[in-house]
């Protein structure tokens, strides 16, 4: 039996005049070329518990119109599946159905919306692949597949994780490969569309299962520069500190997202220099304090953090390793003045880099409940507006045009070659003094 695992990567953005604007932009280009190529994790996953005797091919389409013939002749494909992508990816399935391919489906939007998917696939997972997965295999050689697999009452242990399939990979066409040393996130904010969705608990994978693959990637890759496909590296510090103490020793360098709580530790964060860190990516997500109440819906955590952001930001940076601070525009507690706000603490922190986006309501959030019931989405939908970058929702405090224009306006200050310049020159003169 042959099965295609299918990934649609690459990035991805409508509005028009913000994508001209970010490609003549340094410090925008950089970044967008560096993750444009990163592979589907989720799928080398499930490629590393397919029993051998399946032949598995793994193919990354970033763009269906670019392509005529699909490839290759397979008995089933999986296909993934973010929000985004997710009429290319229907596109796909119906195209592959057409053809007499078996079409499987997973991933964050189909858990989302199944009954939609249901439409465009034979087998459905939602929630985590792993704990589903065995059996679909089972039932796909048996041809008794079912339309529905919940994995959603059966959180899946790390500690079973399979090694992913990066050899699969045509290594020429990723020049970073990712690696999951944790899923979920003990925080709960309004518009995380990331993995508590597939599964609300926090939990770690074991150190030598996250060696093993560190070490299989090396296999393929001599020098590999990681990225932590994690939301949330280090809620655990004892964990996190064990990890970093094991991953010093393969010579790697890498870049994961984390909360700003890993500042309170000088331990660790001499862990992470000495375990190869080059970066951690830290939602900060406004630059005023009445900006981030009530985004983390537990305990107000993010608004309580505000106090330190300056300071976290500096004493992560004073052990030689970056922060790329994320901030979101367009929130319902955030005024006119947000845009000047964030370009203003960019500029008075030693923030190494900075990563803006716009409130993005994504289905099976809160967020999107929230906001469908307060009748502001534009477009119910219109999955492939949910970019980070594409407004389709009425903000509370500004019109559309406004967020539009401005957002723009804070892409051009803040990814000029005059500023990206001096925060980048800013951080090495501090190491170097
Ligand atoms: C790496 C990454 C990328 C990479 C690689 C994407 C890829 N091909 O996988 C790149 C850089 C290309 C990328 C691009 C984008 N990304 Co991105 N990305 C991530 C990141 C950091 C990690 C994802 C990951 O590897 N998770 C680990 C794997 C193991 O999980 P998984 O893919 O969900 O797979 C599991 C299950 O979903 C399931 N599963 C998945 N597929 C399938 C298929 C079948 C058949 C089955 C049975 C099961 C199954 O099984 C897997 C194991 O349990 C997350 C944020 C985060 N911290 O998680 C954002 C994230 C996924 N990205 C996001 C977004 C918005 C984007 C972009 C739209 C950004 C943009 N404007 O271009 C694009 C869209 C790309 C697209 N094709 O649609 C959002 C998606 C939200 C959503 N619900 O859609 C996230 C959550 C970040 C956020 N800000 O919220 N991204």
């Amino acid at each position: 039996m042959k099965l295609g695992l299918i990934a649609m990567s690459a990035t991805r953005a409508h509005n028009k005049e913000l994508t001209e604007l970010g490609f003549t932009l340094p410090g925008f280009v950089d970044r967008s070329r560096v993750i444009a190529s990163l592979p589907s994790l989720g799928l080398l996953t499930l490629a590393g518990m397919t029993p051998n005797d399946i032949d598995v091919e793994y193919i990354d389409i970033p763009d269906l119109t670019a392509i005529d013939d699909l490839p290759a002749e397979f008995d089933a494909v999986a296909i993934s599946s973010f929000t985004a992508q997710i009429r290319e990816a229907y596109e796909l399935a119906d195209r592959y159905r057409a053809s007499g391919t078996i079409v499987l489906m997973g991933g964050l939007h189909i858990t989302a919306l199944p009954g939609e998917a249901l439409e465009h696939a034979d087998s459905i997972v939602i929630g985590e692949g792993e704990p589903s997965w065995p059996a679909l295999i089972t039932d796909l050689k048996n041809k008794n597949l079912q339309r529905v697999y919940d994995s959603r009452d059966r959180p899946f242990d790390l500690a079973d994780s399979p090694v992913p399939r990066y050899e699969l990979l045509n290594q020429d066409l990723y020049n970073r490969l990712t690696v999951q040393t944790a899923r979920g996130c003990p925080f709960s904010c309004e518009f995380c569309a990331a993995s508590i969705r597939l599964c609300p608990q926090y939990r770690v994978k074991p150190v030598d299962r996250v060696i093993a693959e560190i070490r299989h990637i090396k296999s393929q890759q001599p020098e590999p520069f990681i990225e932590f496909a994690d939301d949330n590296t280090f809620v655990n510090k004892r964990h996190g500190k064990a990890l970093m103490q094991a991953i010093a020793k393969e010579n790697i360098r890498w870049f994961t997202e984390t909360d700003i709580s890993v500042a309170e530790d000088d331990e660790l964060l001499s862990l992470m220099h000495d375990a190869g860190c080059a970066q951690v990516l830290i939602g900060f997500e406004s630059a005023s304090r009445e900006g981030l109440a009530g985004i983390e819906t537990k305990s107000d955590w993010k608004a309580k953090q505000f106090d330190k952001y300056m300071s976290s930001i500096d004493r992560i940076q004073s052990h030689g390793i970056t922060v790329n601070g994320c901030f979101v525009l367009g929130m319902d507690n955030q005024g006119p003045d947000c845009f000047e706000e964030v370009r203003k603490f960019v500029e008075d922190s030693n923030l190494y880099d900075v990563q803006i986006t716009i409130m993005t309501a994504f289905p099976g959030t809160p967020l999107y409940d929230r906001l469908l019931r307060e009748d502001r989405i534009i477009k119910p939908d219109a999955w492939e507006l949910s970019t980070l970058f594409d407004v389709n929702y009425h903000p509370l405090h500004m019109s559309n045009e406004y967020l539009e224009g401005r957002f723009r306006w804070l892409v051009e200050q803040l990814y000029s070659e005059k500023f990206t310049n001096m925060r980048h020159q800013g951080f090495h003169q501090r190491q170097a003094a």
